[in-house]
């Protein structure tokens, strides 16, 4: 158990350094994110969180959201989205199914169906292929609503559409009347 809430917290922390505030250790990211494992290791070392290489292996491959990277090489590492930093993931515009969720709660519902889906602070609106995952989205701030993305109308209108190596949808906005 003790293990499990490590783990935890060394992700949470890997969160907080590979997509929000890299500086905190003195690490910088290149412009897709990318930092080299060793590097990273070393800094994280010299902040005083034990990880070495098996552990940030372990985290990567067990991590719930699949939230991290390796790169082919296996020498870098990055997030897969939720970055605040300005960043270019380097995704490729991808047609999205018809349908696709976005799971929310319910005192939003009103300024979205005023203004659409938006990125609040986060590079994209995050949306997913099923359900459940919006479910669970939804649940992290209260009473969960699921609202339905007519994607492919809005891909044949010329919106751009995303999907990151973890299988999270991407899009700039989602204007209301594409929701339901
Ligand atoms: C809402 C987590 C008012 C939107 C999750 C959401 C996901 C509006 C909140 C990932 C709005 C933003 C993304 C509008 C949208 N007016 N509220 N016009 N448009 N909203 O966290 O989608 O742990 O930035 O519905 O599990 O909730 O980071 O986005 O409730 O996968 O890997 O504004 O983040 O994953 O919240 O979550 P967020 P999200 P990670």
């Amino acid at each position: 158990m003790k293990n499990e809430n490590n783990t935890k917290k060394n992700s949470k922390f890997l969160s907080l350094v590979l997509r929000h505030k890299p500086e905190v250790i003195g690490l910088s990211l290149d412009e897709a994110g990318w930092t080299y494992v060793e590097e990273l290791l070393e800094k994280l070392n010299a902040y005083g969180k034990t990880i070495d290489r098996e552990l940030l292996e372990y985290i990567v491959a067990n991590n719930d959201k699949k939230r991290f990277e390796f790169s082919d090489d296996g020498l870098k590492i990055r997030a897969s989205q939720g970055h605040s930093i300005s960043i270019d993931l380097g995704y490729e515009p991808q047609i999205p199914p018809e349908t696709l969720f976005h799971g929310t709660t319910s005192q939003f519902l009103e300024p979205i169906f005023a203004s659409g889906l938006k990125k609040m602070k986060r590079h994209h609106v995050h949306l997913s292929a099923d359900k459940e995952t919006a479910q669970k989205v939804g649940s992290r701030r209260g009473n969960p609503v699921i609202l339905e993305v007519a994607a492919g109308a809005m891909h044949r209108a010329g919106h751009l559409f995303f999907v990151t190596q973890n299988g999270v949808w991407l899009t700039d906005h989602v204007p209301a009347e594409y929701l339901r």
